[in-house]
């Protein structure tokens, strides 16, 4: 650590990262909660079940009609996230795939998608395999180089699809830079970021240049591990009319439970992401120093070669590690199999420690050849680090790599 870079009272952890967003966790427990919307003065808002609104008089409504158009409890959550995002709108959605699939209904036949090469294999294969057959032109670039983005943007280019960090391999994109580059080449391509795996409470994308932040809420945002939603927030009011016509004339909409529980999850949202980032600090730093480990991608650790970027655009950094195990298929197999608090399960961002092998789950529906160019190998595991103690975590990860690599005991 830098002595000269000042700790604040989150810890070491995130010294030389920006500080907190101002007033967050105040904003993501009373923006859009405010008791004197419901006559009973509710403090937590209720679940408004009913699909249906009546009216004063054809017409005269008292600002709901149908559920799909809107529901109460579904405004409540989109104001918190709104506040949350530093979005003057924000919408949700029913999963974080109805967000991309809504987002990239505003394109037209014959108009082109560049997409981050290392993205969430079912955003993958959306591009690849749906979009494509009805007329959009997608093609994949790596981000963290200006250069691989600017030869691939064409004069159809409507949408880039940014992912950071990427799904699984880690990357990191500097948000501004890319896209000061892309509305250089053209203010009107809407720039997206996929903010999954960093929350609200670490990356702001909107403040860096994006034009919209889309999140899985089924991962940190609602972080429990019980709710599939998206989320999508902007400040163009172009884009927030689109979405929002969108949002109702697609029907992708979540449920008022789910907005409920969502809504909920929000307000520790603060608090589970510290504690994500020290207990995946340790975690990452136990790996990096384990002779059985052959590479531990960590945006926070310096020997992440985003690791700058990643300090300069984030408040700090979230559960996520890959690593490689050495070794084959066998090994990480292994591993995965006797790991005994972290359970083998597809998703991420939840209070529980999750583990999987990205090949073989996640990412089956990335094409070999493109898993091999990205380094999604064999022996590639993903960890969602949880809210247990750290030094359980620790022991866990060091009981697997001990039965994957029993010789070296
Ligand atoms: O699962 P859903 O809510 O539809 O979100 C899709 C999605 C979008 N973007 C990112 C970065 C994601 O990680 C996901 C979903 N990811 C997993 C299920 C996973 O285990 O990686």
């Amino acid at each position: 650590m830098d002595p000269k870079q000042k700790t604040d009272d989150r810890g070491d952890v995130f010294a030389g990262f920006r500080s907190t967003f101002k007033s967050f966790a105040t904003e993501a427990i009373h923006v859009g909660q405010e008791p004197e919307q419901w006559k009973s003065m509710a403090v937590v808002p209720p679940i408004s079940l009913s699909t249906t609104f009546k009216q004063h008089g054809p017409g005269n409504h008292a600002g709901f009609e149908y559920s799909r158009s809107g529901n109460p409890t579904r405004n409540c959550l989109e104001k918190a996230v709104a506040a949350l995002d530093g979005a003057k709108y924000s919408l949700a959605l029913a999963s974080g795939l109805a967000a991309t699939v809504t987002i990239t209904h505003m394109l037209k036949t014959g108009d082109g998608i560049v997409c981050m090469d290392d993205v969430y294999g079912g955003t993958n294969r959306y591009f690849q395999r749906i979009a494509t057959e009805v007329g959009l032109e997608v093609s994949f670039a790596d981000c963290t180089k200006p250069e691989l983005v600017k030869a691939a943007l064409k004069p159809n280019t409507k949408l880039v699809w940014i992912e950071t960090p990427t799904n699984p391999t880690m990357k990191v994109v500097d948000i501004k830079a890319c896209s000061d580059l892309i509305h250089e080449h053209n203010k009107d391509i809407v720039v997206v970021v996929d903010n999954t795996f960093m929350s609200a409470y670490f990356q702001r994308p909107l403040a860096l240049g994006a034009d919209i932040c889309m999140y899985s809420a089924t991962k940190y945002m609602n972080g429990h591990s019980d709710v599939v939603m998206g989320l999508v927030s902007t400040n163009r009011d172009d884009l927030n009319e689109r979405l929002r016509f969108l949002q109702n004339a697609l029907g992708g909409v979540p449920s008022p439970f789910d907005c409920f529980l969502c809504n909920r999850g929000l307000k520790t949202l603060h608090l589970r992401m510290e504690r994500h980032f020290k207990n995946a600090m340790g975690a990452a730093k136990f790996l990096e120093a384990d002779p059985r480990v052959e590479r531990v991608i960590f945006p926070g650790l310096p020997s992440h070669p985003q690791h700058e970027v990643m300090k300069k655009q984030c408040t700090g950094c979230p559960g996520m590690i890959t690593f490689y195990i050495k070794g084959t298929l066998e090994h990480a197999s292994t591993f995965l199999s006797n790991l005994k608090i972290f359970a083998i399960a597809e998703s991420l961002g939840g209070y529980e420690s999750l583990a999987e092998h990205p090949a073989i789950m996640t990412h089956a529906s990335v094409p070999e050849k493109e898993r091999c160019l990205l380094g999604i190998s064999d022996t590639l595991i993903r960890l969602s680090v949880g809210l247990e103690d750290e030094a359980d975590i620790i022991a866990d990860l060091e009981q697997a790599l001990a039965a994957a690599h029993p010789m070296k005991n």
